[in-house]
């Protein structure tokens, strides 16, 4: 059988085919030379999902979660996909198996899709990597795009800020749980969820976030910004399903958050081309040994030596004028 080419991928892919999407993704995942192309024909047809971001600390419920939320927005009509960046450190590793295996009963059903990311090896990096996938499930038809990401590091942070909305869990007996969160997810959160409420110290929780809330704006949002879930028995999910969907609807006349997130993604997939054709450059042409022996023999230095590799580029110089 002969290997599809692009254009047979993304006619496939538009139809909502599910092969030819999972073999699209990992194309582009890989950059395979032709994914820009690719992702050119698709992109006239996305525009019409929310992308809603999980994240928690390791262990906090979140596949769990998002496993109940799929079932209940597809139960709802939606045709949801589901991204689970998974991380790959040689600790957390067995979490990927058991995410699959936990996940499995939704992605049995027609329409739910499930894909996951490794947190390493993404070439386009991970962020820029969970836009593409998600922008694919888009173009696939999906209306809603779950992504599970652990809420630790930079990179993780980067894509839940990516989303349209912010689904932050916190667990109880934890207790360091909400201070361990604080930096950087906190301020990103438009929601919190106290998943494993079935447990005793749910209220401690509560109150921690509400004072934590309560401190930033002074007002009472805790009520609107709480949530309380069981993702094993299912319990508090049909609520916050309806708090994420009413947030979707208010969100739809937000469309600075929109430009804000192209301007930065224009700017993140230029500096990563550049980047590359950089590399590509010097790989090719020994010019980098050439310039180290240069600045080492004071013939030239490191300054003028960049400023020449950019001069190739045939970028424009940017004067002090
Ligand atoms: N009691 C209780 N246990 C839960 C709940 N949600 C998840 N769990 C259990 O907590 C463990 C971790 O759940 P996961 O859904 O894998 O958590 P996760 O946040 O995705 O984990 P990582 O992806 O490894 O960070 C599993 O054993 C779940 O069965 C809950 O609401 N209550
Ligand atoms: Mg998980």
């Amino acid at each position: 059988v002969p290997r599809p080419d692009w254009e047979q991928l993304v006619e496939a892919t538009l139809l909502g085919q599910h092969r030819a999407l999972a073999r699209l993704v990992t194309r582009v995942e890989n950059r395979e030379p032709g994914w820009q192309e690719a992702m050119k024909r698709l992109y006239p047809h996305t525009g019409n999902s929310r992308v809603i971001g999980i994240t928690g600390s390791p262990g906090a419920g979140k596949s769990s979660l998002t496993n109940r939320l799929a079932a209940e927005f597809a139960a709802r009509g939606h045709k949801v996909g589901i991204i689970a960046v998974d991380p790959s450190s040689p600790f957390s590793g067995g979490a990927l198996l058991g995410d699959r295996l936990r996940m499995r009963d939704v992605a049995l059903t027609e329409n739910v899709y499930i894909r996951s990311m490794a947190t390493r090896g993404s070439l386009g990096g991970l962020c820029q990597g969970a836009r593409d996938v998600s922008r694919i499930l888009d173009a696939a038809g999906h209306d809603l795009v779950l992504v599970e990401t652990v809420g630790v590091g930079q990179d993780e942070i980067e894509i839940v800020k990516a989303a349209d909305l912010v689904a932050v869990l916190c667990v109880p007996g934890q207790g360091d749980g909400v201070q361990a969160l604080k930096a950087g997810v906190m301020e990103i959160a438009d929601l919190f969820v106290i998943n494993k409420a079935d447990r005793a110290g749910a209220d401690d929780v509560w109150n921690d976030i509400s004072a934590m809330l309560a401190l930033a704006d002074g007002g009472d949002a805790a009520d609107t910004m709480i949530f309380r879930t069981d993702a094993l028995s299912g319990k508090g999910v049909p609520d916050l399903a309806n708090a994420l969907q009413q947030r979707l609807v208010d969100l739809l006349d937000k469309s600075e958050h929109r430009s804000m997130q192209l301007r930065n993604e224009i700017m993140l997939i230029a500096e990563r081309e550049l980047t590359h054709r950089l590399r590509q450059r010097i790989s090719t042409n020994g010019q980098l040994d050439q310039a180290v022996e240069q600045i080492t023999s004071r013939l030239s230095d490191p300054y003028s030596a960049a400023e020449a590799l950019i001069a190739q580029l045939g970028i424009m110089e940017i004067t002090d004028e």
